[in-house]
Order: C-alpha cells, then sequence, then structure tokens
C-alpha cells in the first residue's frame, strides 16, 4: 500500500523511516511512503502557500492552487489504476477508530493532506477531500502529527512487520475491548513502603483456560469502569457471550 503525503514539513517525517514498526513496514515495501513537500508546488518565486482570509481575522488559508499542483503530481505518479481517496486531518473530521484503521490497513491507500494555518480553502476540501479524520477534541499545530498516528497504527497491521503475528490480536480494540493487563519477572516486586506486588497466581499456574478466562474477565471489568460506551457496542454488536453477561451482572 501507499501514503503520499503532503505537508509543509516533510523533515517531521524522518525519524518515523529510521526506528520501530514504521522502519520495518517503509524496509519491507508494505508501506511506500511518499512525501510532496507543498512548497515546491508554489505558483510564485516566494514559494507562497498561504495567504490572508477573505472577509478578514486572524491567521492564514492554504491556498488552493498549490494544493490542486500536489494532488495533480500525486495521481500523475499512480496512474490511474492507483488512485487512492484523499484523507485530510481536521478536528471537525470523525473520529478515529481502530476498525477504520484496520480497513485501510487492507487498502491500497491514501493521500494524506496535511493541513497548516488557520485552514485550507474550503473549495479545495469540496472538490478534492474524500474523508475528514479527527484524532480527538483538541486542536493541534497542524495534521503532520494526525498523519504519523495513521501511517504507525495501519503499518504495524501489515503482514510481517510485528515481529510477532499474533500480537496485535490481542491489541485493545481489536475485539472492540479494552487490553487485559500483562507481567513479567521478577514475580514478586519489592515496593518503598516495604510491601510487595505479585503477579496473580492464575497467571503463573499454567492452565491456559483460567488464565483466558481471568484475561476475559480483566478486559469485561476494566471496559466496565473505563469505557462503558465500548461495552454497550460490544452488546450490540453480538460480540458478548452468556459468560461475559454473567460476569458483567457480577460486577455489579
Ligand atoms: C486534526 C486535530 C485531527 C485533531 C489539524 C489542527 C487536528 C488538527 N485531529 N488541528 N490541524
Amino acid at each position: 500500500m501507499r501514503f503520499d503525503v503532503i505537508t509543509l514539513f516533510p523533515e517531521l517525517f524522518a525519524p518515523f523511516q529510521s526506528v520501530g514498526v514504521t522502519r520495518r513496514a517503509f524496509e519491507t515495501g508494505a508501506v511506500d511512503l511518499r512525501l510532496w513537500p507543498l512548497r515546491d508546488f508554489a505558483l510564485d518565486t516566494y514559494r507562497r502557500v498561504d495567504d490572508r482570509a477573505y472577509g478578514g481575522g486572524p491567521g492564514m488559508v492554504m491556498l488552493v492552487e498549490p494544493l490542486v499542483r500536489a494532488l495533480e503530481a500525486i495521481r500523475a505518479d499512480q496512474g490511474p489504476a492507483q488512485r487512492t481517496p484523499v484523507v485530510l486531518f481536521s478536528p471537525a473530521g470523525r473520529p478515529l477508530t481502530q476498525e477504520r484503521v484496520q480497513r485501510l490497513a487492507a487498502s491500497s491507500g491514501a493521500v494524506l493532506l496535511c493541513g497548516r494555518y488557520e485552514g485550507i480553502d474550503q473549495r479545495f476540501i469540496d472538490a478534492h477531500v474524500d474523508e475528514e479524520i479527527s484524532l480527538g477534541d483538541y486542536v493541534l499545530s497542524g495534521g503532520e502529527l494526525p498523519a504519523l498516528t495513521l501511517i504507525d497504527a495501519v503499518a504495524r497491521l501489515q503482514p510481517g512487520v510485528l515481529r510477532d503475528a499474533a500480537s496485535h490480536e490481542q491489541d485493545s480494540f481489536s475485539d472492540g475491548l479494552l487490553d487485559c493487563p500483562h507481567y513479567s519477572r521478577p514475580e514478586v516486586l519489592a515496593q518503598a513502603d516495604g510491601g510487595e506486588a505479585a503477579v496473580p497466581a492464575v497467571l503463573l499456574s499454567g492452565h491456559h483456560v483460567n488464565i483466558a478466562r481471568w484475561r476475559r474477565q480483566q478486559q469485561l471489568s476494566l471496559t466496565a469502569r473505563r469505557r462503558p460506551d465500548l461495552i454497550e457496542a460490544a452488546r450490540l454488536r453480538g460480540d458478548l457471550g452468556k459468560e461475559d453477561e454473567r460476569f458483567l451482572d457480577s460486577l455489579l
């Protein structure tokens, strides 16, 4: 799959090309990241990509024409068979979910448009943007961090990118619930107050059925406490069985 990123700050993407899961996704060719520096597509010799807003007010607006020229260059590079949808990161978009990430991970990719300044001329959005995505109800100084967030979330789902192929089947949200707690050595941890923090005994029991049940119950109780909306959604999808419902009842 490919991501074509339109940005004023391509250098922000470099660290992710040299470390971790994203590096592996780029090296194996699972994800083809292409950066399109917006300033290269400016019309004038000052390489202007923004201007004042009609109607007045503070802040600058990203100009239509450089964006159109960047998108034309991407379309020419892709060829007609590989046209991918244009995604804009904006607080006005639909919230990003793991379900959306999974669908994108199975697709041929997207053009990621990273906004800066107060906004983008609405005429470009109306004509060319297929989907607006929000990371949450807060304002950032641009769309680069959301783009990197999306690329990371998608990259780790590509076959052969995670060291352990099963590890994302356990992730929070992969079954619509929060993840269970995890423990490693030592079995008993000395604490500053003189007490001890032990690993839950069931995890040392070697009894795989009991361990699986304990983990499921931990997921259910954590999700019920922190994110009751996710319990309701799982119920509506039919993802909760009789045993799950009995356990949830026992928490009240
Ligand atoms: C984008 C904030 C997505 C949250 C883009 C300023 C943004 C954002 N989610 N804020 N530009």
